[in-house]
């Protein structure tokens, strides 16, 4: 076994064959042959690498219209994110590039971002929508997600986020848009096949409590699974809202009670931790991670990357920051990128793991022990990356 392994259960000189899009057999590389042979398959021999399932990136914004660079600029000369927002900036910002972007625009644009969270080994993306905040823009946003699936190896899964930011034209009717999200918006994106689970922002500069309930009351009445923004900058009770409706996570959570952090723990509610937003935010109170542990939460690191508060396309600085900011192991951190971002995505049956009969995803890494992957910052020590049993360029 080598250094560092124990922990993680691991073993040098692995091996795994596969059939189909599938794991067939895993085991040791000197084993690998004669089981080969029986199975009648190839064998692969990780040559010495490490092997991980494919990381997967189980909340992010990839597909949006222009940058935020100025806001960037004004809250490095003291705007708070908050601030920025109540003006009308922000999310708003955001919106109004977005629609006035080409789908070419969104297509390419998301899929450069794709391109670099995948070269470190991401196999599985959850993309939400959020920037259109009008159906036919939502939509929009949806669909290029959806494509981005198509056309590069890498599985998508398409989050319906309808509560981001009240958009302009509703100032004046607040329940009218949340009517509106949950009601025909939220049935007509379903119906075309393009959502997988809904998301809201439940926030003090977003949406409250009651608001985001009525989302998730109707995502259930569809069998539609959930996840939540909570506990960004305030509690609100977010987290024991989302654990009361079986929400599968509850993202960011800096800010959660005792209550809220069991109430997640017992609907098995993973807890999605964002440091690069916090890191973007110069936020200075970090998620209770001692209190999530102790209450036996499930935990998860992903990128929230977007052009406001995460302006970041990489998973394994995540993992870092998870570690350096939020004192998360590095065996934590890269269980949260991989078996407990399945989780949080609902997707546990097919990837997160290297077993037999899940989906043949994994990375091999050029590292000398795991812990390495959150180690380096900006270093990429991905060596190669099996898609779907196929062998990609990282
Ligand atoms: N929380 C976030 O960190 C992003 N969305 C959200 O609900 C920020 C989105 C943005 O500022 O554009
Ligand atoms: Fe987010």
């Amino acid at each position: 076994m080598v250094a560092g392994a124990e922990a993680y259960g691991t073993h040098k000189n692995a091996a795994l064959a596969v059939k189909g899009e599938r794991i067939a057999w895993i085991g040791f590389a000197d084993e690998g042959a004669r089981e080969g042979a029986a199975l009648g398959i190839p064998v692969h021999d990780a040559r010495g690498l490490w092997l991980t399932p494919g990381l997967i990136d189980c909340h992010t914004h990839l597909v949006y219209g222009g940058h935020r660079v100025e806001e960037f600029e004004k809250r490095l000369c003291g705007a708070s994110y908050e601030d920025i927002a109540r003006a009308g900036g922000g999310i708003q910002s955001t919106v109004q590039s977005t629609r006035e972007a080409t789908h070419q625009d969104l297509r390419v644009s998301a899929a450069i971002r794709a391109q670099r969270l995948m070269s470190e080994g991401v196999t599985t993306i959850e993309v939400k929508s959020g920037y259109g905040l009008e159906l036919a823009a939502e939509r929009r946003l949806l669909e290029v997600a959806r494509d981005l699936g198509a056309e590069l190896p890498v599985s998508i899964r398409k989050t319906f986020l309808g509560l981001h930011a009240l958009p302009r034209e509703f100032t004046a009717d607040r329940q009218g848009f949340v009517n509106q999200v949950c009601g025909p918006w939220l049935e007509s994106l379903v119906a075309e096949n393009l959502v997988d689970a809904v998301d809201a922002f439940c926030e003090n500069i977003a949406f409250t409590v009651t608001e985001t309930e009525q989302l998730l009351r109707a995502a259930k009445q569809l069998g539609l699974p959930a996840h939540v923004h909570v506990g960004q900058l305030t509690d609100m009770g977010g987290a024991e809202l989302a654990a009361k409706w079986g929400a599968l996570s509850a993202d960011h959570l800096e800010f959660v009670s005792v209550a809220g952090a069991r109430a997640l723990a017992a609907a098995g509610t993973v807890a999605v931790l964002l440091p690069t937003a916090y890191f973007t935010l110069q936020q200075t109170t970090p998620p209770p991670v001692a209190l999530l542990r102790e209450a036996g939460v499930t935990l998860a690191v992903a990128t929230d990357s977007n052009p406001g508060t995460s302006p970041c396309t990489s998973l394994l600085l995540a993992l870092s920051m998870a570690c350096t900011l939020f004192g998360l192991t590095p065996e934590e951190a890269l269980s949260g990128a991989t078996r407990n971002a399945a989780r949080a995505l609902g997707a546990s049956q097919d990837i997160g793991t290297l077993e037999v009969g899940k989906r043949a995803d994994f990375a091999l890494w050029r590292i000398e022990r795991p812990a390495e992957l959150c180690y380096g910052l900006g270093a990429n020590p991905c060596a190669g990356v099996v898609y779907g049993g196929k062998i990609r360029a990282a």
